[in-house]
C-alpha cells in the first residue's frame, strides 16, 4: 500500500526520499548529508534542489492547489503523473533536450529528476540580454521531433488511441487553459490584471472587438476538437533552461492532445513578448536595439529548423495513420507527398499565428503574466511595450493567413515598435 499525499519540505526530504537507490547514486549514500533548498518559482508545484556529497537532483512535487492563487484554486495531484508520462514521451522523441528523469512516485505526485546545471529560465536571458547560440536550432527541432513523433503522422492507430485516452483525463490543466488563455483575456474575469489605467483603453477596445472574438473562440474550438499530437502545453519561455551551449525543455504537466500549431505558436508568443519588452530594460540596462533584433533571429530560426526537421521526417519517418506512402511515394507520386507536407506546415504556420497572438494577449491582460514585462517598474513605460504587443498580437491573429514567413513578422514587429499606442 502507499502512503497517503504529504508535501514535502526542506526538512522531510531526507527522512521521506533518503531510501531511493538512484537519489543515494545521484545525491549521496546518507540522507542525513544531503541539503535542500525549495526553488520553485512557477505557478504551480514545489520544486526542490537536493544537494549532497555525489551531487544534486530535483524533486519537483505537485500541491493539491494552485500555488499562484492559493488553496482557494483547488487543483489535482495527478498532473505529476501527466507530466512523467510527457517527459518520458519527450525522452524518446526528442533525446537530449529533456531532463533525464529518475524517479516517479504517483501517491506523492512527485517526480525525481536531472538538476539541469548551470541553466537558468530562459526567460532571465530575455530580460538581461543575453544571447544563446543553439536555442532557435534545439528549439525548432524539439517541436518538430515531438510534434511529428507524437502524432497519427508516426504513430499507430492502436498506441495512438491508447495514448490519446491516457492524456484525454488531464482534465483540470485543459481547463486552465481553456479559460485563461482562450476565454478570460477577452472579458472582464475575476482574476484578471492589467496595467492600469494607461491600458484601460485598449483592453476595453480589444474586448469590444469583434473579430478577435470570434477568432480567439475559432482557436479555441482548435484546441480543444484537434487533437492532433501530443503538446508540451505549456511551452512558454519560462519552461526552457539554457546555458550559454544547451537548451533543455521542462514543466510538460500540460500535456495533452492538440493541434500542431499550438506549442509552436506560444513559444513565438513569448519570443515576440520578450521582443516588445526590450524597451522598458533600456534605462537600466543598455541599448537593446541589437538584442531585440537577436530575438528576431531566433523567431526566424525557430520556424526554419521546425519546418526543415519536420520535412525531414515526413520523407523519412511518415510511417503512422495519416498520408500512407502506399498513396504517394509508392505511387511514384513524391510530388504529391510533397504538395501535402507544405499544405500541413502552411496551415500549422497560420495557426502559430492564431495561437501565438492569444498566448500575448493573455500574458498581459489574464491571470498568469511574465517577468520580462512585468519586472518593467514605470508603469507608463511597461504600459507603453505592452499596448505594442497587444496589437502585435491582434493584427497577427487576424491577418495570419497574410504573413508568408516569420520574416515578414519580423518585420511587423519592427513596425508596431516605433509606434506608441497609448
Ligand atoms: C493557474 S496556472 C497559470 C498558468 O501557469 C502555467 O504555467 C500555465 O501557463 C497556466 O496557464
Ligand atoms: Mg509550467
Amino acid at each position: 500500500m502507499s502512503n497517503p499525499y504529504e508535501p514535502l519540505n526542506v526538512d522531510t526530504i531526507g527522512e521521506k526520499l533518503g531510501h531511493l537507490e538512484i537519489l543515494k547514486e545521484k545525491v549521496g549514500p546518507d540522507a542525513t548529508h544531503w541539503s535542500a533548498q525549495e526553488v520553485g518559482d512557477g505557478n504551480l508545484n514545489l520544486v526542490f534542489i537536493v544537494t549532497g556529497p555525489n551531487g544534486q537532483a530535483i524533486v519537483k512535487q505537485a500541491l493539491p492547489y494552485v500555488r499562484l492563487v492559493g488553496d482557494s484554486w483547488p487543483l489535482p495531484l495527478k498532473r505529476a503523473f501527466f507530466e512523467y508520462h510527457a517527459l518520458i514521451r519527450q525522452a524518446k522523441n526528442a533525446p537530449e533536450d529533456v531532463p533525464e528523469v529518475y524517479h516517479f512516485d504517483e501517491s506523492q505526485a512527485l517526480i525525481v529528476m536531472q538538476f539541469m546545471t548551470p541553466h537558468v529560465i530562459l526567460r532571465n536571458s530575455l530580460r538581461d540580454g543575453i544571447k544563446h547560440d543553439n536555442l532557435a536550432e534545439v528549439m525548432g527541432k524539439f517541436c518538430a521531433r515531438t510534434l511529428f513523433r507524437g502524432s497519427d503522422l508516426s504513430m499507430d492507430t492502436k498506441e495512438r488511441k491508447k495514448d490519446l485516452a491516457l492524456f484525454a483525463d488531464n482534465i483540470e490543466l485543459c481547463d486552465i487553459t481553456e479559460n485563461l488563455v482562450f476565454t478570460d483575456p477577452y472579458f472582464d474575469a475575476e482574476m484578471n490584471r492589467h496595467t492600469s489605467p494607461q491600458l484601460d483603453g485598449i483592453v476595453a477596445s480589444l474586448r469590444a472587438d469583434i473579430d478577435m472574438k470570434v477568432a480567439a473562440q475559432h482557436f479555441k474550438a482548435k484546441f480543444c476538437n484537434n487533437a492532433e499530437t501530443l503538446l508540451h502545453g505549456d511551452l512558454h519561455t519560462g519552461s526552457i533552461m539554457v546555458t550559454e551551449s544547451d537548451t533543455v525543455v521542462i514543466d510538460p504537466e500540460f500535456a495533452t492532445y492538440g493541434p500542431f500549431g499550438f506549442d509552436i505558436g506560444m513559444l513565438l508568443g513569448n519570443f515576440y513578448m520578450a521582443f516588445f519588452a526590450q524597451d522598458g530594460h533600456e534605462a537600466s540596462k543598455g541599448v537593446r536595439d541589437d538584442y531585440a533584433q537577436w530575438i528576431l533571429d531566433v523567431t526566424c530560426d525557430i520556424w526554419h529548423h521546425f519546418e526543415e526537421e519536420f520535412s525531414h521526417l515526413w520523407r523519412t519517418e511518415r510511417t503512422g495513420i495519416l498520408y500512407d506512402k502506399r498513396l504517394y511515394e509508392d505511387q511514384g507520386q513524391n510530388l504529391a507527398s510533397e504538395q501535402a507536407l507544405t499544405d500541413r506546415l502552411n496551415q500549422i504556420w497560420s495557426d502559430a499565428l492564431g495561437f501565438g497572438g492569444i498566448e500575448m494577449h493573455r500574458r498581459i491582460l489574464g491571470l498568469a503574466h511574465i517577468m520580462e514585462l512585468d519586472s518593467i517598474e514605470d508603469a507608463d513605460l511597461r504600459a507603453a511595450c505592452e499596448a505594442r504587443a497587444l496589437q502585435f498580437g491582434r493584427q497577427i491573429v487576424i491577418s495570419r493567413d497574410a504573413y508568408k514567413s516569420p520574416h515578414q513578422i519580423a518585420e511587423l514587429a519592427r513596425a508596431v515598435r516605433k509606434d506608441n499606442f497609448l
